[in-house]
C-alpha cells in the first residue's frame, strides 16, 4: 500500500522570519506542482517560487522550494521543503493548500524521524541523538547529542553485537557438530570473547551516569535541619526568589527545584524540607521526600547554621565526597571543621563566599561530567538493555565449561538486548513510545 504523504511545520511555531514546511511521501512532487503550477525544481537546489492555492489559484506567498527525490532525503522518501514567510496566517494557508492535494495528511509527532528509521536512514540510537540535538540547551548536551546523532554510540553497540554473533556462531557450531574435532576447545575460544565483552559493558555502565546527567541534568540536593537557611541558599544560587523563606522552622514542605547551567552542564538544585521529627502528616511527607531526593541526588549539600553542630540525621544522610556548608556566616565568625566533610562558611544574606561555593559546585560538576572520552550511555533505556546483556553474559560464561547448549540461550539473550539498542531487531513494541516523545516533526 502506498504510504500517506505527511505534512508538518518543521520550524518552531509562532511568528518568525522564515518558516519551513516539510512534506514527505509519494505525493510530495504533486504538492510542489499543485502549489506552484510549474515543473518540479532541480533536486536539492533552492528555487524561488510563487505559491498559490491549488483550487482557486489565489496567491499565498513567495518563497523557496527544495525538492529531494527519494532515496536521497531525510526520510528516504520523496521530500519537499517549502520555505515561506513565518507568519502564522501564511503557514496555515500553505499547510491548508498542501493538505488539499490527494494522499496528504498532517504528520504525527516524530513521524518524519520514524520514517527515516524505517527506511534505514538512521538507527534508533541515532534517532534518539537527533531528538536530543533538537532539545539541547547547553553546549555539553549539543556535543553529546551530535556525537550520538553521527552514530558514535551505534558504532559501539554494533561492535558488541558483531562480537556476540561471532561467539554465538562458535557455540552453535559446537552444538551442531559435537563430534567434529574442532581446533580449539570451545570454552577456550568463546570464553575470552564473552569475558572481554562483559568487561566492556561493565566499563560502559560504570560511568557515574555521565551521559544521562549531561542529557537530563546533574542533581544536587540541599538538606539540613529546619531554619538552617536552605531555601535562602537555593535562592542565592538561583539568583531569584524560587523558594519561600521565613523564620518559622518547617517552612519548606515540597521539593523546590531550580535549573542552573554550570560549566556548560545542566544542573538541578533541589531545596528540601528541614529534617526533624515532623509536627504533622504534611511535614512528615515533606521529610520523606527530602530524604528520597537526597538519596537520588548526585551530590548532597548539607547545610547547618554557623555555630550549630550538624545533627545525626543529617550526617547519616551524607555520603563520602558530599559537601557540608555553614550558612549565616555573617552572624558568627568562627568556622568549625566536621571530619571528612570540608566545611564552608557562606552567607546568603551578604553573599559572602557564595562565588566560592558556586565555583566549587561548578568544579564538581565539570569533574564528573567533563571527561570527554568514548561515547556514553545517554538514556535509561540503554542502561537497562546493556545491564540485561551483561547479566546474560555473566550467566553464560561459567556455563560454557558444562557444554555449549548451556550457554547458547544466554548469549542469544545478550545479542537480542544489544540489537534492541539500535533497533536492528524486534523493537516494534518500543517505537510508538520512542517516536511519540520526539518533538521534531510536530
Ligand atoms: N543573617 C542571616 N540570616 C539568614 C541567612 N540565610 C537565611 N537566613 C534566615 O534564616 C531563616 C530561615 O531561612 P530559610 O532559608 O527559610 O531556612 P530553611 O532551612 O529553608 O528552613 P525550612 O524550610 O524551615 O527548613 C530566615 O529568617 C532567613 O532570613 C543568612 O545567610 N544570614
Ligand atoms: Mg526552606
Amino acid at each position: 500500500m502506498k504510504p500517506d504523504t505527511i505534512v508538518a511545520l518543521a520550524s518552531g511555531a509562532g511568528r518568525a522570519g522564515v518558516a519551513v514546511i516539510r512534506v514527505s511521501g509519494p505525493a510530495s512532487g504533486d504538492v510542489l506542482r499543485a502549489l506552484s503550477d510549474r515543473d518540479l525544481p532541480k533536486p536539492r537546489h533552492a528555487t524561488r517560487m510563487a505559491f498559490c492555492a491549488p483550487n482557486s489559484g489565489l496567491s499565498l506567498d513567495d518563497g523557496i522550494a527544495l525538492w529531494f527525490p527519494k532515496p536521497a532525503s531525510f526520510t528516504g522518501e520523496d521530500v519537499a521543503e517549502l520555505h515561506v514567510h513565518g507568519g502564522p496566517a501564511v503557514v496555515a494557508a500553505i499547510i491548508d493548500a498542501t493538505l488539499s492535494v490527494s494522499g496528504t495528511r498532517l504528520a504525527e509527532p516524530g513521524e518524519f524521524t520514524r520514517r527515516a528509521f524505517e527506511n534505514g536512514k538512521l538507527d534508533l540510537a541515532e534517532a534518539e541523538g537527533l531528538a536530543d540535538l533538537v532539545d539541547a540547551e547547553t553546549e555539553a548536551q549539543r556535543r553529546q547529542a551530535l556525537r550520538q546523532r553521527r552514530g558514535a554510540l551505534s558504532a559501539v553497540y554494533d561492535d558488541w553485537r558483531a562480537r556476540l554473533i561471532e561467539a554465538a556462531a562458535l557455540i552453535e557450531a559446537e552444538i551442531d557438530f559435537p563430534d567434529e574435532e574442532l581446533p580449539d576447545a570451545l570454552a577456550q575460544r568463546a570464553g575470552p570473547l564473552l569475558a572481554s565483552l562483559a568487561a566492556d559493558m561493565g566499563r560502559h555502565l560504570d560511568d557515574a551516569h555521565r551521559g544521562e546527567r549531561i542529557r537530563d541534568g546533574y542533581r544536587i540536593a540541599i538538606i539540613g535541619p529546619p531554619n538552617a537557611g536552605k531555601s535562602s541558599l537555593l535562592n542565592a544560587l538561583a539568583q531569584r526568589e524560587a523558594a519561600i523563606v521565613s523564620d518559622i522552622p518547617g517552612t519548606t514542605r515540597d521539593v523546590v527545584e531550580v535549573r542552573l547551567v554550570l560549566a556548560g552542564y545542566p544542573v538541578w538544585i533541589a531545596d528540601t524540607a528541614g529534617l526533624r521529627e515532623a509536627a504533622d502528616a504534611i511535614e512528615a511527607e515533606g521529610v520523606r521526600r527530602a530524604l528520597a531526593r537526597a538519596e537520588e541526588a548526585d551530590l548532597r549539600l548539607g547545610v547547618v547554621e554557623a555555630g550549630a553542630e550538624p545533627p545525626a540525621s543529617l550526617m547519616a544522610t551524607l555520603q563520602p565526597n558530599d559537601l557540608l556548608v555553614q550558612t549565616k556566616a555573617d552572624l558568627l565568625r568562627t568556622s568549625a571543621a566536621y571530619g571528612e566533610y570540608g566545611v564552608f562558611g557562606v552567607s546568603a544574606l551578604t553573599g559572602e563566599a557564595m562565588p566560592e561555593l558556586l565555583s566549587l559546585l561548578t568544579r564538581r560538576v565539570a569533574d564528573v561530567l567533563g571527561r570527554e572520552e568514548a561515547p556514553v550511555l545517554t538514556r535509561a533505556r540503554h542502561r537497562r538493555l546493556v545491564e540485561e546483556a551483561r547479566a546474560a553474559l555473566e550467566r553464560a560464561i561459567p556455563m560454557l565449561s558444562r557444554g555449549p547448549e548451556f550457554a547458547a540461550e544466554d548469549v542469544r539473550v545478550a545479542a537480542h538486548a544489544i540489537g534492541r539498542l539500535t533497533g536492528r531487531i524486534d523493537v516494534e513494541d518500543l517505537l510508538d513510545e520512542i517516536f511519540s516523545s520526539f518533538c521534531i516533526g510536530k
